[in-house]
């Protein structure tokens, strides 16, 4: 474990300087990332779980397909409570996952097809394994106040029902203090009780923090995602949320996210680290922000984020006031409008990112697309065409590529994720009846974005020679990385060419956004202008045919038609799943 005075890189087995890339100022914007959960992509020794040689062997799918980042979940040392967003060193990868060797090869295989590498960080919280954290537990030691520590609730005897500090719901489930019998005290959790949330307040964590950081972009890193970045700042008295009838913790948001030394402590870190001034990309994960705090956060003018991850769009299908598990229907006009008031908000100062997916999200065909044999491509290719026709950096989850779809367990063994796990034990135990919490799990549950990666279609969809550690999709006969690439009509080829049209067009990176037939429950149609060009992108976003109402999107006749989901046709009326995009000018 490295102390924070040290900001000397490790040894490495190659020089650092050979690993740099390029950086040019504002490189991000015209970028495509793509998302590894390295755990699910490729697994080189048969164990049954991805590694990073594993990836080091695929980089050329990711070279094929265009992406210029990849963004690369934790493969640092870690208990894996929660597949590594537990970290127990900062500055060494898990044995599962390779060496530091392996990730320098990783660096270097990626660099010398121009792509970058943007590391997971996450600094809300360690592993209770962490050293930091072994030593934290001691009430002498000088890392005491590194976490959260407090004694139990007043007139309550610690240890017993009641006596947490305060009434706040961990994120998976029950409270999120943890009591430690040694020293009398409770640690905050906001995570899994293996995931203790460090005390930004404290000076010297920020300090380890940025070393820790600095060390990583000497190492030859091109940026940092950023994990719950807004949990850093917590309204540092640490209180009640108002108490909801039935529930003994409740979601505090409120109370711990986006405190009021948030944009603080983002600056410090960028100045410290030289985020901006080495045109690092950076992008932090913040749930619960809103346009406005975005729009601080990402403003150059603050020296704070390149970009933020919002999860309003991914919470418009969960019941008003309920939790990510009280499912709802969707309504295609929210959806718009809600994307479309994200990009008025940041038109002018700011950036968006621009997602449907990840490792903590259901696959995007089967959520937002259709994933029945008869509509998946076509509607994976017209996500893919809307989200890319948005102003912002578009993320490409694994697998997205190739439309993969949510899993199908029927059986609550089959599920890993901590947090599938703990919900489940939590709901049935409060009397809710196992059929309707496993219906909740199969729509929303992690483990449908964690499935291994299908790269063909012998045994294990060539993921790995093992047993992978969950299960295969058992569509990945059909629906696989060696069919799309060998098919000119696949959502893999469709994606490579809305990449392609990002390299070459301003106007796709630049353009004004403007939202057309913002309450059609249909059709997705849109415009982005740059001096005399107007992209417009016309989508049916349905599984039924769509009339386009005539005069409501710019005439296209003699425009150039850069892509479709389709052959021949008319902008007029659309097919289930049709999309088109023209330029004119
Ligand atoms: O996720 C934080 C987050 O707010 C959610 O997506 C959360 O994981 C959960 O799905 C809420 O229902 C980040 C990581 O992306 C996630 O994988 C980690 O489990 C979490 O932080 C803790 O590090």
């Amino acid at each position: 474990m490295s102390s924070p005075e040290q900001s000397r890189p490790q040894q490495a087995t190659t020089s650092a300087a050979g690993r740099q890339i390029e950086r040019a100022p504002g490189w991000w914007k015209s970028a495509v990332v793509y998302q590894i959960y390295p755990r699910s992509f490729a697994d080189s020794n048969g164990d049954g779980v991805g590694d990073i040689p594993g990836i080091t062997a695929r980089v050329d799918h990711l070279a094929d397909l265009g992406v210029d980042v990849v963004w690369l979940s934790p493969v640092y040392a870690s208990p894996q409570d929660d597949n590594g967003y537990d970290i127990s060193d900062y500055e060494d990868i898990d044995p599962t996952f390779g060496s530091l060797a392996d990730l320098d090869a990783l660096i270097e295989a990626l660099h010398a097809r121009g792509i970058k590498l943007v590391m997971d960080l996450v600094v809300n919280h360690t592993s209770d394994e962490h050293a930091w954290f072994a030593e934290s537990r001691d009430p002498a030691s000088a890392k005491r106040d590194w976490y959260w520590w407090r004694p139990a609730r007043k007139g309550f005897t610690a240890g017993t029902e009641g006596a947490e500090p305060t009434n706040w719901a961990s994120f998976f489930s029950g409270s999120a203090w943890q009591f430690d019998e040694q020293s009398g005290e409770y640690y905050l959790h906001l995570f899994s009780r293996k995931q203790p949330d460090l005390n930004w307040e404290n000076p010297e964590v920020r300090q380890a923090v940025y070393a820790m950081m600095n060390r990583w972009v000497e190492r030859g890193v091109d940026g940092f995602r950023m994990d719950v970045i807004n949990l850093i700042s917590k309204q540092p008295e640490l209180r009640d949320a108002p108490a909801e009838s039935g529930r003994a913790f409740v979601f505090a948001a409120d109370e711990f996210a986006n405190g009021p030394r948030l944009e603080e402590f983002l600056q410090e870190m960028n100045a410290a680290v030289g985020l901006d001034a080495r045109q690092l990309l950076t992008v932090g994960e913040m749930p619960g922000s809103t346009i406005e705090l975005a729009r601080r956060v990402t403003d150059p003018a603050n020296g704070e984020l390149n970009m933020v991850f919002t999860f309003e769009h991914v919470g418009l299908d969960t019941q008003p006031g309920g939790s990510k598990w009280d499912i709802a229907e969707l309504s295609l006009p929210r959806l718009k409008q809600n994307l479309a008031a994200w990009q008025e908000g940041l038109a002018d100062v700011g950036w968006n990112s621009l997602y449907w997916d990840n490792h903590d999200q259901p696959r995007a065909v089967s959520r937002f697309g259709d994933d029945s044999p008869r509509h998946r491509v076509n509607s994976a290719k017209t996500l893919a065409t809307v989200q890319h026709a948005h102003r912002g950096t578009p993320y490409v989850y694994q697998g997205e590529e190739l439309g993969m779809t949510n899993t199908q367990f029927v059986d609550i063994s089959a599920y890993r994720d901590i947090e599938s796990v703990n919900y489940y034990a939590e709901a049935t135990s409060l009397g809710l009846a196992p059929e309707q919490v496993l219906g909740s799990l199969a729509v929303r549950s992690r483990d449908n974005a964690r499935t291994p990666v299908q790269w063909d279609d012998s045994s294990q969809a060539g993921f790995t020679q093992g047993i992978p550690w969950l299960p295969v999709n058992p569509n990945y006969v059909v629906v696989n990385a060696a069919a799309a690439v060998a098919d000119p009509g696949s959502t893999f080829h469709h994606l490579r060419r809305l990449i392609e049209l990002r390299h070459t067009l301003p106007v796709l990176v630049e353009g004004r956004f403007q939202l057309l037939l913002p309450d059609h429950e249909q059709i997705w149609a849109l415009t982005r202008t740059l001096g005399d060009q107007v992209l417009v992108v016309v989508a049916n976003c349905s599984s039924r045919p769509a009339v386009v109402p005539a005069g409501t999107v710019p005439d296209v006749r003699g425009a150039q038609l850069l892509l479709s989901t389709h052959e021949g046709g008319t902008t007029a009326e659309l097919a289930p799943w049709e999309s088109r995009v023209h330029l004119i000018g």
